[in-house]
């Protein structure tokens, strides 16, 4: 594509400081790729519920659940966007309707294999961009981009979408997720240019 109708493509969709990626989709985590166990894989709620019980799907039940299509734009804090990505899957909110929140509950940790963890707002996850997908442009997801389930954040860095999620915390104070306590932001809109933690102002996240 020439350098003018990129511009006019990307006119007013690239945050402060980002660049259209292109060609591939790139690939970017820490550490190795799990490997999809269907037989144990589960996605479990827990934490500040409204009922005090935790809430688990099974593989199965989880692909029962209603589905949505988002397209939205994609915000890697090393830079690169990619427009217009194509994503089916859960809707947060639905996981919210399901299996609510306590009245105090403010943010959630979400959790991934491995270990890794990120942190947002209740409200984040209420977003109407926001889901947790399982198919991108029609097809299910690669091992390497998620498969079988990740989290989509249109609206913040996508590290806040956790690769390979496992499930959600209800939170009744904040708690920095795993890039969170390494140097990143705690909000994470690409926007506002929220990248790193030392930029974040007083009330943006717990103390480091
Ligand atoms: N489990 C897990 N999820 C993760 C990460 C990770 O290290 N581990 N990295 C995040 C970051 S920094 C980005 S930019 C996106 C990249 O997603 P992609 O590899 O599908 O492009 O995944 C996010 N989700
Ligand atoms: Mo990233």
């Amino acid at each position: 594509m020439d350098t003018e109708g990129e511009t006019a493509l990307s006119d007013g969709r690239l945050p402060p400081g980002q660049r259209m990626q292109r060609g591939e989709w790139p690939v970017l985590h820490y550490g190795p790729v799990p490997r999809f166990k269907p037989a144990t894989w589960d996605f479990r709620v827990t934490g500040a519920t409204a009922d005090g019980q935790e809430a688990i799907w099974f593989h199965d039940d989880f692909s029962a659940l209603p589905t949505v299509e988002v397209t939205a734009d994609f915000h890697c804090v090393t830079k690169f966007t990619m427009l217009d990505a194509p994503w089916r899957g859960v809707a947060g909110r639905t996981i919210l309707e399901l299996a609510p929140p306590a009245p105090d509950a403010t943010h959630v940790t979400v959790w991934a294999e491995y270990g890794y963890s990120s942190n947002l707002r209740l409200e984040d996850l209420l977003h109407e961009d926001t889901l947790f997908a399982t198919h991108h442009d029609g097809v299910p997801l690669t091992p390497e981009h998620g498969f079988p389930l990740r989290l989509i954040v249109p609206h913040l860095y996508a590290w806040k979408g956790p690769k390979w999620v496992r499930g959600i915390e209800y939170l009744t104070v904040d708690r920095r997720g795993f890039w969170e306590e390494r140097g990143y932001h705690n909000i994470g809109d690409p926007w506002k240019e929220q990248r790193y933690s030392y930029q974040e102002d007083p009330g943006d996240g717990p103390p480091l």
